[in-house]
């Protein structure tokens, strides 16, 4: 991409951000984490602690709260938000394809990026590349994701009344998706057996203890947010079951929010249509790169195609008893009918 396609003259990082800096700052931290609580077994390497009502594996938190004060963002940068797999590659990808339509082209697979990574390796991911890859993050692109919950935003991103999109999904969707995304994390790993159960996963769930959990806390942030009269305007709230079921409004709906609203001509040739064409599941866990690549190849080497499972509404009642599926509804009702 050249620097012409997204014109930008501020960095993202401040003028304390580094690596040295990091290591010293992750010492502090390390004094305030070891005073929170701490989830306990833990996956081994992603050891969770409570942070002022959230849990978060350590090495993530750590960056959270180096980004609180190191973080810039520009006022034209949009954020993608979500909880774990509520949608985020979908996201992703549309919103990708509908930000850089002027650049890449269907036609174009040496060029089109979402041709040939994931879509997470498109655009940032704060919590990760916010550290091991700041080129990355300060690069032009306004377009950068998160699932940190609203609460904890570096301070910059409401400052900069930046836009924000957020997506939840339907809670014990989002609980089989995230059960089966980590047992392929950590299918290797004896020890986590117990932990990678259904019933210890629904009980972490329920009990508000997967990652960036409580899951209800965290739609529930940003659904207020989408509501304050102040920021309703900058927060748009979408559902992946909407998403899925009208593809195309939403898909305009996005356009729009992002400020780069399809013209009429473009309507006319069908440029919304194509990008729903190109990053729907079928599509895009179709393409060689997502069925056979690595997601992070340097560092964390996850195959691409753990985040394309099944892609539909309703799959729980494949997995969860009738008692687990009223312990999550009776929560979900508590939690949101309030
Ligand atoms: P992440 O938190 O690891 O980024 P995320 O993308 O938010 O995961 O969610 C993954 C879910 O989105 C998976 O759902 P499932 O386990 O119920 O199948 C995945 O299959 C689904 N998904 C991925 N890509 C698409 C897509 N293009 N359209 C619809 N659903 C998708």
């Amino acid at each position: 991409m050249s620097s012409s396609n997204f014109p930008c003259n501020a960095s993202r990082l401040s003028a304390s951000y580094g690596s040295e800096n990091f290591k010293n700052m992750c010492e502090k931290y390390k004094d305030i984490i070891s005073t929170l609580p701490k989830l306990e077994p833990s996956y081994p390497g992603y050891e969770s602690y409570q942070y002022q009502g959230f849990w978060y594996p350590i090495q993530f938190l750590q960056v959270i709260l180096y980004m609180q004060e190191n973080f810039r963002a520009r006022p034209s940068d949009i954020f993608l938000c979500s909880a774990m797999k509520t949608g985020t590659t979908w996201l992703k990808a549309l919103t990708f394809s509908i930000m850089t339509r002027h650049i890449f082209h269907d036609d174009d697979s040496t060029n089109n990026p979402l041709l040939n990574k994931v879509p997470h390796d498109c655009l940032p991911f704060l919590e990760v590349d916010f550290i091991s890859n700041p080129k990355f993050v300060d690069a032009e692109l306004p377009l950068l994701s998160t699932h940190v919950p609203y609460s904890h935003l570096p301070p910059s991103i409401l400052e900069s009344n930046c836009k924000i999109i957020y997506i939840c999904r339907e809670p014990k969707d989002t609980l089989v998706s995230l059960w089966k995304f980590s047992q392929k994390v950590f299918d290797q790993d004896v020890s986590v057996a117990n932990i990678l159960t259904l019933e210890h996963q629904v009980k972490w769930f329920c009990e508000g203890k997967s990652f960036y959990g409580p899951y209800w806390n965290h739609v529930l942030g940003y659904w207020e947010a989408s509501h304050d009269v102040e920021r309703h305007d900058k927060v748009l709230f979408l559902k992946y079951e909407d998403l899925l079921k009208d593809t195309l409004y939403y898909v305009k709906k996005l356009a729009e929010f992002m400020e780069r609203p399809f013209s009429m001509e473009e309507e006319t040739r069908g440029v919304p249509e194509e990008i729903i064409a190109r990053c729907n599941f079928k599509s895009l866990s179709n393409l060689e790169v997502n069925k056979t690549g690595l997601h992070r190849p340097e560092t964390q080497r996850v195959q691409n195609s753990i985040f394309f499972r099944k892609g539909e509404i309703g799959d729980w009642k494949n997995y969860l008893t009738k008692d687990m599926a009223k312990e999550i509804d009776d929560i979900t009702m508590e939690k949101f009918q309030s």
